[in-house]
């Protein structure tokens, strides 16, 4: 897609016009940079060097200390912290077809409610597994258009709830039977089944409607102290919220005996993969983490503000991030941290950033200097970071992947979508890190 177009439609496949109207005057002028000349000087901080300027030079520092400061960092500045109440969480099976897919899987539905018994806030979690007479590695990625619209299987119950209306048979911001299966390309699930994964997906809007409204709707106000009506400015907008869903969806895995907890790999794309970037930081039990065009706010570098930068995220999307990140539009170089420490704080966890040639406006250079930038804390930990003896600066080519170390990097022909040569390269990456074989 034109750059020009991705300003006006930002993102946002087979986008109708109208979009562009809902967009603020000031995000309608914005214009991308994308001349490597013209980027900013910058210093990024550096997560082996303690607040006080000394090195983190042990496994042991960053483990007990350094890491839990850039996670303070991000919840404070960037996404914002998930506030201490505990609302009601339950899990109830609602659906289960043994014989899905001409039987060669299990289809469930689980209810995850939230809040109070009488009303809850229903994310509606979708697993197919495998029949393979032991517990199985899963997938786990939120989807943008309901679990509906991964597959055209009519067994899967279409979301009541409200969806963008830039998709495929969604009237008055609801889905219909014509929403079915309209985003199958992202979601290869045969493929998975052969090769012996599972797959577990939830509409982000369940947990969140992708809207700024105050934050009235979703699971937000579970979290209100009394009296209070939104997040405080340090406190977690849509992003965080749509992390705190996979967590949730990751304490019910861990319960089905059809699933190897042990073996859960996080993946999103585009503000799903900013999404699975800081679940995967937060939440040490996802065994590995995908990005895919994650973009601004997720693996690329926000100081080289290429593309879509701080300010113009904030404001198209004023509800993703805490209102902290907004004292930061046109300040990148005032940021306490920088994207690859969010890469750094998922070591020595398996990490795979991935971008695609053509999705300019998510930087896929930053992308993968944020891969690069967290090789020193993966080595630290004792994994072969990028791979190599050193990392490698220079941006693997096209169509190449540098996937032989513990954070795996591509870049692909096309534009911003998840497509099936990524889930290719997801596939052997996770193959290669949980042991894991379909016989
Ligand atoms: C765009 C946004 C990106 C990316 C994308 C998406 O509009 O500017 O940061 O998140 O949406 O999620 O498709």
């Amino acid at each position: 897609m034109l750059p020009v177009l991705r300003v006006l439609l930002p993102g946002v496949v087979g986008a109708c016009c109208l979009v562009a109207t809902f967009l603020p005057a000031s995000a309608q002028e914005f214009t991308p940079n994308y001349d490597e000349a013209l980027i900013p000087k910058y210093t990024l901080p550096d997560p082996l060097v303690f607040p006080d300027g000394s090195p983190v030079s042990t496994a042991e520092q960053w483990k007990t200390k350094r890491r839990a400061q850039i996670l303070e960092q991000f919840a404070e500045s960037v996404y914002g912290h998930v506030p201490p109440a505990q609302p009601d969480v339950r899990f109830a099976v609602t659906k289960q077809i043994d014989n899905f897919r001409n039987g060669r899987a299990t289809l469930k539905e689980i209810e995850i409610r939230v809040g109070a018994a009488d009303q809850p806030t229903v994310l509606t979690l979708l697993l197919i597994t495998p029949h393979l007479n032991r517990p199985v590695p899963v997938f786990l990625g939120l989807n943008f258009a309901g679990n509906h619209a991964i597959a055209a299987d009519p067994e899967i119950t279409l979301n009541p709830n409200w969806i963008r209306p830039n998709y495929a048979g969604v009237v008055n911001n609801h889905a219909t039977e014509a929403s079915r299966g309209i985003s199958a390309s992202r979601w290869p699930i045969d493929l998975l089944l052969e090769r012996g994964y599972g797959l577990a997906t939830m509409y982000y809007g369940d947990i969140d409607p992708d809207f700024d409204d105050g934050f009235k709707n979703g699971i937000h106000p579970w979290f209100y102290k009394e009296g209070q009506t939104q997040p405080a400015p340090d406190e977690w907008g849509s992003i965080a919220a749509w992390a705190w869903g996979l967590s949730r969806a990751l304490d019910y895995l861990g319960q089905d005996a059809q699933v190897d907890a042990q073996r859960v790999a996080v993946l999103g794309h585009s503000r799903l993969g900013k999404t699975s970037l800081w679940a995967g930081a937060q939440d040490e039990r996802f065994a590995l983490v995908i990005s895919n065009d994650s973009g601004c706010g997720g693996a690329a570098l926000s100081r080289r503000a290429i593309g879509e930068t701080v300010q113009r995220i904030n404001t198209s999307f004023p509800h993703w991030f805490c209102k902290r990140f907004h004292e930061y539009n046109r300040k990148e170089s005032e940021l306490p941290v920088d994207q690859h420490e969010l890469i750094a704080l998922i070591a020595p966890r398996p990490v795979y950033v991935a971008s695609a040639e053509d999705d300019r406006w998510a930087d896929p250079k930053g992308e993968f200097l944020s891969a690069f930038h967290a090789d020193p804390v993966y080595r630290l930990l004792g994994t072969a970071g990028l791979g190599g003896q050193q990392p490698d600066p220079e941006m693997p080519a096209v169509d190449h992947p540098r996937n032989g170390g513990t954070i795996g990097y591509h870049i692909r022909t096309g534009k911003h979508d998840l497509t099936e040569y990524d889930w290719q390269q997801y596939l052997n990456f996770a193959d290669r890190h949980f042991q894991h074989s379909a016989k």
